[in-house]
């Protein structure tokens, strides 16, 4: 998992707002209903106002990045929920986070980012969550994906989530990595995804891509009028490819941390329905 930096997180909650004037424009939709649609709920099934998020700073591996459990919290915050960050960090910030009754709890080291519901006692993930909602900000951006060409560049976990995905909902799906043998393997365990070799003749063949990967996309090969979702990190997209593509959507962390949020919350009340 590319691992985000303190440059790439600063700003988050100071443009959080700008991001969603921009989702509405380019989608329709607000940070939270994008959200929603990702995990395939309802925007008011459940009242978020009840659920109380605990973000707990952790400092294994290269340690803390700077706000990132503060960007978490405030966009939380921003789709609703009550959030905090712990004080401490790591399993005493779980601690606290458990006395101070969190129904959700946030966790990131450098390998795994988890959203653990208590209740329901299931864990949404980013890379999981971040797929979904990429595909619903690609599918709002345009009308359906369904029978429409769409490729994913970056075979990785988000990557070959993002394709399982799109098979279920119908899009003829490609994907490519500078590894062919990461796209093999996706192919492999999904026999409707087919593989491309060459990453940029993949590119310049699609207008409807997914960008999982940390790799640059040469405007060059970008077709005139695409529709690139791109949750990639490092995001290297200058300004002659948002001239030429039709819509570039890209957050390093927001859109990602809202579905996770809104679909472990969901977790409670698809077990309350029983
Ligand atoms: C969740 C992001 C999205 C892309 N890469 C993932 C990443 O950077 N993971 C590392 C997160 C480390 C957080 C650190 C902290 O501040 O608690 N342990």
């Amino acid at each position: 998992m590319t691992r985000l930096t303190n440059n790439d997180v600063k700003d988050i909650s100071d443009n959080l707002g700008e991001l969603e004037k921009f989702l509405l424009e380019k989608t329709g939709r607000t940070i939270k209903k994008l959200a929603c649609e990702a995990v395939g709920m309802w925007e008011y099934a459940i009242d978020v106002k009840e659920y109380t998020v605990a973000v707990v700073p952790v400092t294994t591996g290269e340690g803390v990045i700077s706000r990132f459990s503060e960007s978490v919290r405030d966009i939380c915050k921003w789709i609703g929920f009550e959030a905090f960050v712990t004080d401490s960090a790591d399993i005493s910030g779980f601690r606290e986070a458990t006395e101070r009754m969190a129904d959700i709890i946030f966790m990131a080291d450098d390998e795994e980012f988890v959203a653990y519901n208590l209740k329901a006692r299931k864990c949404a993930n980013n890379s999981m969550s971040t797929a979904k909602a990429y595909i619903a900000a690609l599918a709002a951006s345009t009308d359906l994906l369904v029978r429409k060409d769409v490729l994913v560049v970056g075979a990785g976990r988000v990557g070959s989530r993002m394709a399982k995905l799109l098979i279920a909902k119908g899009a003829n799906v490609s994907i490519t990595d500078i590894d062919h043998e990461k796209s093999l393997q996706v192919q492999r365990d999904n026999p409707r995804v087919k593989a491309i070799e060459d990453v940029g003749e993949a590119i310049r063949s699609h207008k409807y891509v997914l960008n999982a990967s940390p790799g640059h996309i040469d405007t060059c090969n970008i077709m005139e009028g695409a529709h690139i979702s791109s949750p990639g990190v490092p995001h290297t997209f200058d300004d002659e490819a948002y001239e030429k593509a039709e819509v570039i959507i890209h957050d390093p962390l927001v859109i990602g941390v809202a579905a996770m949020a809104m679909e472990s919350a969901y977790f409670s009340y698809l077990g309350c329905r029983k």
